[in-house]
């Protein structure tokens, strides 16, 4: 039977009974076994209208036969029989019950998407989860629970900010540096220097792009100040793995593959994000292409590079993806800032 995590937190009446509650009604149901069940922690409140008190937060681990939209009727209705109500997102409630995990499926409906698509990053989904489902897989990024926890304790405090050519990186990753007293890390990447490469197939766009990667590279050199722990946020408007995306979108096949390994050598020794935040809309429809050199680039090479882009932030293993999809700006802010405060 498929095995499910679910996240539990209360933060409005009787705490602790409202969990407790939650939990005795789902192991009342005839389909749902209850085979761990987490403590509850009490953490400060992420987001959401100010002045709210701190969670009860939890996680229980279940087999059932229902399928990932029954049960999560199940859940729904749970919370209806606990006094749920909805008011604005992320205000106080009495419950609140997320279906995290279901096997290693993935998902995506108006109702439901599975993995729940903010539990990489949130330390009070991980903490209790951590404690009865360590080996669980978290599908998107190919990491286990422990291991996301581990992440948050040990990655350095820093933000990447990516997406296609002209989505607004630099204008959301300033805005996040203002409001987190954050330090900006610029991409040192300059466009006009590319644009004359981007259809040489003689061998200059492989040298304009090992040449980008060596900048971002040094940039992101582990032994810089920039880095020391209790230090501020740092954000870069841009990803180390768009060199990466650059590649794809610009060089000749036979050229590829000798930059591929420069970039693996360079990757072993920068810093990795704690948090990737990919700008998921499509540039040019966004209309934002600036003016810095990118908009000489010709159509085919900047849908190339999109593409390539958005992929590379959806392959397993480069940690947790906050993914913004076509959000207006103050919402992807938002998002952006609830996530920082949750990785605390
Ligand atoms: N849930 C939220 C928003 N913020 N903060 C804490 N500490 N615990 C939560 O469960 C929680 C939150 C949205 O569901
Ligand atoms: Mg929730
Ligand atoms: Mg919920």
């Amino acid at each position: 039977m498929p095995a499910c995590l679910v996240g539990l937190g209360s933060n409005a009446g009787d705490r602790a009974h409202l969990l407790q509650q939650a939990v005795d009604r789902l192991a009342g149901q005839e389909s749902v076994r209850v085979t761990a069940v987490s403590r509850w922690h009490e953490t400060p409140p992420v987001g959401g209208p100010p002045g709210q008190g701190p969670f009860l937060n939890g996680a229980a681990l279940l087999e059932t036969s229902l399928s990932p939209e029954a049960l999560l009727d199940a859940l729904l209705e749970i919370e209806r029989a606990l006094g749920r109500t909805r008011a604005a997102r992320w205000s106080a409630r009495t419950i609140d019950l997320d279906l995290l995990l279901y096997d290693r499926r993935t998902l995506r409906t108006p109702s439901l998407a599975l993995p729940h698509p903010r539990m990489a990053w949130r330390r009070f989904v991980l903490e209790p989860a951590v404690e009865i489902a360590p080996t669980m897989v978290h599908p998107p990024t190919g990491w286990t629970i422990a291991r996301l926890l581990e992440h948050l304790d040990t990655a350095a405090h820093y933000v990447a900010v990516t997406g296609p050519i002209g989505a607004g990186k630099t204008h959301l990753a300033e805005r996040i540096v203002e409001k987190t007293a954050g330090v900006l890390m610029p991409d040192p990447v300059d466009w006009k220097l590319l644009a004359p490469f981007s259809f040489d197939p003689g061998g200059n766009g492989r040298r304009a792009a090992i040449e980008f990667l060596q900048r971002r590279a040094e940039l992101l050199t582990a032994s810089r100040d920039v880095w020391l722990p209790g230090g501020a946020l740092v954000v870069s408007d841009f990803w180390f793995d768009q060199s990466a995306a650059l590649a794809r979108a610009l060089l000749p096949q036979q050229q590829r593959e000798a930059f591929q390994q420069r970039l693996e050598t360079a990757a072993r020794e920068i810093v990795r994000p704690k948090l990737i935040v990919l700008l998921d809309v499509p540039a040019r429809q966004a209309g934002w292409l600036g003016h810095r050199g990118e908009e000489e680039l010709s159509a085919d090479v900047l849908d190339r590079l999109d593409q390539a882009t958005i992929e590379l932030a959806g392959v397993p293993g480069n940690g947790p993806v906050l993914r913004l999809t076509g959000g207006e700006a103050p919402d992807a802010l938002e998002e952006v800032l609830a996530a920082v405060e949750a990785m605390a």
